[in-house]
């Protein structure tokens, strides 16, 4: 097992949506016992803390078609600075959400050293609104398109270099929830999309293999691992903002975390979505830390 040097940043920003709490999912994964966890795999663990995000409560304007952009953007900018430190000093960022929203600001710090970085997308959605065809207004319902370049201008110069995620570069697993204009893109840029369907078909073994070609193919020199938990059924992971239906299962989500384990290709990763007022018993923020198990190191024996 390879022995890291994790570097843990908490991101407790909800303004990427509409349903309060989610700004908690930091606490609450620390809670659950994330640093302790990964120590005990052997790692070096440094807690960084939070990024500090506005806690000024603002009407909502229904003017504005994205909701809390500057609240957004400012949060984002901390964090991309954050993540491009810790990447440069030669550790492992663990991100902890917060929305969606922040994989903008993960993806433009990690960006700032990997030229051809590699992104796996576990989620029930797929992330890839823009203002025109969001049917929200929810930023958190956009970060991947923003990271291909595609989106408000103010999202797509956040802390960035103009070094884009290659849409050859990015995989989608889970997905079961797509807008009109996310299949539209999706199939302007080629995407590579498991759905459901595809992980139903050909089982999650199968699936893990063909991400691990793929990104093998693209002679990668990253993975970032940004996990949704509503990638997951909702039966496991309650405690998200928008849960879908007919999602992975416990074991399905730990295999294919247990399968990045073994190829060892994974450079960063953040756990988002995490809502503990939605949640019971913190039971989503538990998941999310034993699968950050095993993601690093756990195995059964
Ligand atoms: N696609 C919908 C929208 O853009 C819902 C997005 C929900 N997104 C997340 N992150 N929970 O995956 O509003
Ligand atoms: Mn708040
Ligand atoms: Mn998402
Ligand atoms: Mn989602």
């Amino acid at each position: 097992m390879r022995e890291l040097n994790i570097s843990i940043v908490g991101v407790p920003l909800d303004y990427g949506q509409s349903r309060r709490g989610v700004d908690m999912g930091p606490s609450a994964i620390r809670y659950a016992g994330a640093v302790e966890r990964l120590k005990a795999l052997g790692h070096e663990v440094c807690d960084e803390g939070d990024i500090q995000v506005s806690a000024v409560e603002k009407k909502p304007n229904p003017a504005e078609r994205l909701k809390n952009l500057d609240e957004v953007v400012e949060a984002n900018e901390a964090l991309a600075q954050k993540v491009a430190d810790i990447v440069k000093a030669g550790r492992f960022p663990l991100v902890l959400g917060g929305d969606h929203s922040i994989a903008i600001g993960t993806l433009a710090g990690l960006t700032q050293t990997y030229r051809n970085l590699g992104v796996i997308w576990f989620d029930a959605h797929a992330d890839m609104n823009t203002a025109e065809t969001s049917p929200s207004g929810n930023i958190h319902g956009m970060p991947l398109a923003v990271s291909m370049g595609y989106g408000h201008e103010r999202l797509t110069t956040l802390f960035h270099n103009g070094n884009f995620i290659q849409p050859e570069n990015l995989i989608i697993i889970g997905a079961r929830s797509v807008d009109p204009g996310e299949r539209e893109l999706i199939q302007k840029l080629g995407i590579t999309v498991f759905t459901m369907h595809e992980i139903d078909k050909y089982g999650m073994t199968a699936v893990m293999e063909k991400t691990l070609d793929h990104l093998k193919e693209r002679a990668v020199d990253g993975v970032h691992l940004s996990l949704d938990l509503d990638g997951l059924d909702p039966l496991y992971t309650p405690g998200v903002g928008t849960p879908v239906d007919g999602g992975m299962t416990y074991r399905e989500s730990h295999l294919a975390l247990e399968m990045l384990q073994e190829a060892e290709c994974i450079t960063s990763a953040e756990f988002v979505e995490v809502n503990p007022i939605l949640d019971e018993k913190n039971k989503t923020a538990d998941v999310a830390v034993t699968l950050m198990g095993s993601l690093l190191g756990e195995t059964l024996i």
